[in-house]
């Protein structure tokens, strides 16, 4: 082993996004995870009609379309699940747990895909064998020896299909808990927790047919070109038709500038590219807020001109009549609203807002989208309000070609949710499945992500099962997040890959390896299909074609009704019957949910159907019964203001975000090819103009540390300076090294979602990180 720098560079990308660039990269994927022959066909069956759902992400598929939809994110998240690589017992054998604790998230990957069931065993600091019936029975004993069910936390990262999630939210439930941590809680919570309360419904109210007729796109806070690929091949449609779209975004990304469409042979034989965004307005991180509030007030503004001069009403007056509640109250706030405050606070000047508002008010046909963008921060639930409210006053929701967009992360968080993973439970929703399944639900609200991590730290959570996900870093404050997680009696994992988590254990720990969605999931001799809702709405079914990575696999469907099975007993539910047919699961389903009515014929309409979402009608699923205005206020004490009040202009906020080349905490590879960076991670985009305020330069290393008044000390160390067209007073770098940095008590208003997109450091001068090498 040697010492030696890391191998990085940093190099302007001038490419449109996907194109050739993209097609080289898959190819690569293929090579480097070895997908031997059989499994290549697979990449051609997703989502098909007969094929699988992507397990990439929530954005939906023109009708599980007939022509394939090429995607580079795509195809390596299927080839990471496809990869010949195997973690088997021997490999546990090899390595002891602290040694494997020293290997990068990326090295962790790269080992593949796991094939046994493995238990931990102090003595000798390594994870052995163990057969499916101990670790269950394991499982029943840690959790039957809890003084009350809210001891165990029930953690679900969106990948999971509605059959799976739903046995489990029932098990947990008649075992007595609502402590549903999820991967909501760090994602959408605040849209979820936001639309409630101006449209009714926590979930978005177009489908892509309505991207056909939209003549407006306003995209927040989202890199679509690596997150949700396949929508830039819907926004190029759009930006063809003459669709104005703008991209509001901190930063400039690439694939919203210019974007080369894999579909399209001759763009890509030509060398030739469609331009996506014409407008770019670039607001200071958690300054989308203030800009809306800014937009809203020019375009009553523009109203009151209109009225003076007789022209045609900006506003929507019919609708805002007769489909909204407390407009007056949103108009005084407005017109109260100072320019200078909403100027500063966004970090948009006033002739940019303006003129944003102009782009609004000259649709017809609006529609808006958003990400981690807007959900990361303290302010994200008013912001979404705000976004709302700013739809709401000209009618843009409700109507062909318009409406709100959230475009969810995982391919099934939101399926997730409606079929009962929630830690906050609609009280009809519990008295309907205790009336189907004969037991009293438990009533209180139970622990998200950051109570559970509270709550462990308190001795409070003792046993924490994971369906899926890498909880031990997708988390904040890395350092108090393992200490929970180490204080755990028991810590479970079923999962498809190694990752860290397996690694940060309780006293006892189990890893439970399952099947990928891309696998082909017999039982009793009949293939199963899962279904998933998308970030639309539309619930289709899906079938794996892979042979499995082991034969010691189990599905997930069928390990939570085993762990169910074992710790509460089969009396009044027949679990190991339901993981036998998942139809019966479905049929289940279908007896609490009200819009699963005949939810197994549904599905075998090829591109399956449309959940109902009451805000599209325009069916005000509120108090008032209508939609609602929400009137918020520039906040001025905000945990970032009073670090600015005491560091200066040195305080930077700070965005984590995601590389071209990861999925969340799986790391593929270590280019992030759009914005330049090659071969490394630990890199800190900056504003030249804040370089040289702070006396840096690029290509120097620094470390960051979090203010924050709580006496811990939370860093990251040997970040490379790389100049970046950022706002000033804010950087960016990636998810999840820069987790440590993120208190655990800095969270959104209301959605209590760590704000990954706003924390509070500095920058001190470092040197490089010394990497080993193998010699
Ligand atoms: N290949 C791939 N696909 C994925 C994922 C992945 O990791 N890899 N993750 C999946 C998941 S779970 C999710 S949630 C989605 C995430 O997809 P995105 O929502 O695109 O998430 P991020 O990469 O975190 O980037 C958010 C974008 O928000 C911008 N931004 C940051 N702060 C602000 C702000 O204050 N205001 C505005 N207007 N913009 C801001 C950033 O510059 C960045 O462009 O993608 C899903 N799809
Ligand atoms: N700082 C910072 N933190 C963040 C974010 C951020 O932007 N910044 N984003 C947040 C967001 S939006 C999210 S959604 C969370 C993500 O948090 P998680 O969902 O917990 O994390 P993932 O990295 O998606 O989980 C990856 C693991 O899931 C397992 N897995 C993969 N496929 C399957 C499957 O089909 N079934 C099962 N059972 N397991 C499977 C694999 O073992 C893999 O290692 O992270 C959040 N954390
Ligand atoms: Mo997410």
């Amino acid at each position: 082993m040697e010492k030696t720098k890391p191998q990085g560079r940093i190099e302007p990308y001038h490419h449109p996004a996907a194109g050739w660039g993209a097609l080289k990269y898959v190819a690569i994927n293929l090579i480097k995870e070895k997908v031997t022959g059989g499994n290549y066909k697979t990449l051609f069956k997703q989502n098909q009609p007969d094929g699988f759902d992507c397990p990439g992400c929530a954005w939906p598929d023109r009708q599980h379309a007939s022509t394939f939809e090429f995607c580079e994110n795509g195809v390596k998240a299927v080839a990471a699940e496809a990869t010949s690589k195997r973690v088997t017992p021997a490999f546990f054998e090899e390595y002891t747990v602290e040694t494997l604790m020293m290997q990068d998230d990326y090295e962790l990957e790269q080992h593949g895909r796991l094939t046994d069931p493995m238990v931990y065993d102090a003595l000798t600091d390594k994870y052995k064998p163990i057969s499916w019936d101990d670790a269950f029975r394991l499982i029943a004993r840690h959790l039957n020896a809890l003084d009350t069910p809210d001891q165990a936390a029930f953690y679900t990262s969106g990948r999971t299909g509605n059959e799976a999630a739903f046995l489990y939210q029932l098990f947990v439930r008649m075992f007595g808990t609502n402590n549903f941590p999820d991967c909501s809680n760090m994602c959408h919570e605040a849209t979820s927790r936001a639309l409630p309360g101006t449209v009714g419904v926590g979930k978005g109210t177009v489908t892509l047919d309505d991207f056909e007729l939209a003549d407006t796109l306003l995209i927040f806070g989202q890199n679509p070109a690596t997150n949700h690929p396949r929508m830039l091949g819907e926004l190029r449609e759009c930006a063809k038709r003459g669709a104005t779209i703008v991209s509001i975004n901190p930063l400039r990304e690439r694939g919203l500038e210019r974007f080369s469409s894999p579909q399209h042979p001759l763009e890509m034989l030509s060398m030739s590219s469609t331009k996506i965004a014409s407008t770019f307005i670039q607001p200071k991180l958690a300054g989308d807020f203030a800009l809306l509030k800014g937009v809203a007030k020019r375009v009553l503004e523009l109203d009151d001109e209109a009225l003076a001069q007789g022209s045609e009403r900006i506003l929507d007056t019919e609708f805002i009549e007769q489909h909204t509640s407390a407009f007056e109250a949103f108009a005084i706030d407005l017109r109260a609203a100072s320019w200078a405050a909403l100027e500063a606070e966004s970090g948009v000047a006033r002739a940019d807002i303006e003129s944003l508002a102009r782009i609004y008010v000259n649709g017809k046909r609006v529609i808006a989208t958003w990400g981690m963008g807007l959900t990361q921060h303290k302010n994200s639930v008013a912001t979404v309000h705000m976004l709302s409210n700013l739809m709401m006053m000209r009618g843009n929701i409700g109507r062909e070609g318009a409406g709100l967009c959230p475009v969810r992360g995982h391919s099934n968080v939101q399926g997730n949710r409606t079929v009962g993973i929630e830690d906050k439970p609609a009280q009809a929703f519990l008295d309907r499945l205790g009336k189907v399944f004969d037991f009293e639900p438990p009533r209180e609200h139970g622990f998200d992500v950051v109570e559970t991590i509270e709550a462990m730290l308190e001795g409070h959570v003792k046993v924490f099962l994971g369906l899926g996900g890498n909880f031990s870093i997708a988390t904040p404050d890395t350092s108090r997040t393992w200490e929970a997680l180490r204080a755990c009696d028991l810590t479970v994992h079923i999962t498809t890959k190694l990752n860290r988590s397996h690694l940060v254990h309780g006293k006892d720990a189990l890893i439970l390896p399952t099947l990928g969605r891309t696998e082909i999931d017999m039982q009793d001799g009949v293939s199963q299909g899962v279904t998933v809702e998308d970030s639309m709405s539309m619930v289709h079914i899906s079938y794996g074609m892979n042979t499995p990575a082991s034969k010691n696999l189990m599905s997930e469907t069928a390990i939570v009704a085993h762990i169910a099975n074992a710790t509460i007993g089969s009396a009044k539910v027949d679990w190991l019957g339901y993981a036998k047919d998942y139809s019966r699961v479905r049929d289940a389903i279908e007896s609490v949910l009200e819009d699963f009515k005949h939810y197994n014929d549904r599905i075998a309409h090829p591109g399956g159907f449309h959940l109902r979402v009451a805000s599209r009608e325009r069916d005000w699923q509120t108090p008032t019964g209508k939609a609602n205005f929400i009137v918020h206020q520039i906040e001025d004490d905000t945990p970032i203001s009073r670090a600015k009040k005491q560091h200066g202009e040195r305080l930077m906020t700070l965005m984590t975000t995601r590389s071209h080349d990861q999925y969340n905490t799986t790391i593929y590879a270590l280019d992030d090819r759009y914005r330049g960076v090659f071969g490394q991670r630990r890199v800190v985009f900056v504003n030249p103009k804040d370089l040289e305020m702070l006396g840096f330069s690029a290509g120097e290393w620094v470390d960051m540390t979090t203010v924050w008044d709580d006496g811990i000390e939370r860093r990251a160390d040997s970040f490379l300076l790389v100049e970046y067209d950022i706002p000033r007073g804010c950087i960016g770098a990636y998810y999840p090294e820069t987790n440590p940095l993120v208190p655990l008590a800095s969270v959104g208003d209301v959605s209590n979602t760590p704000t990954s997109k706003s924390i509070p450091v500095l920058l001190h001068r470092s040197t490089p990180p010394v990497v080993a090498t193998a010699t």
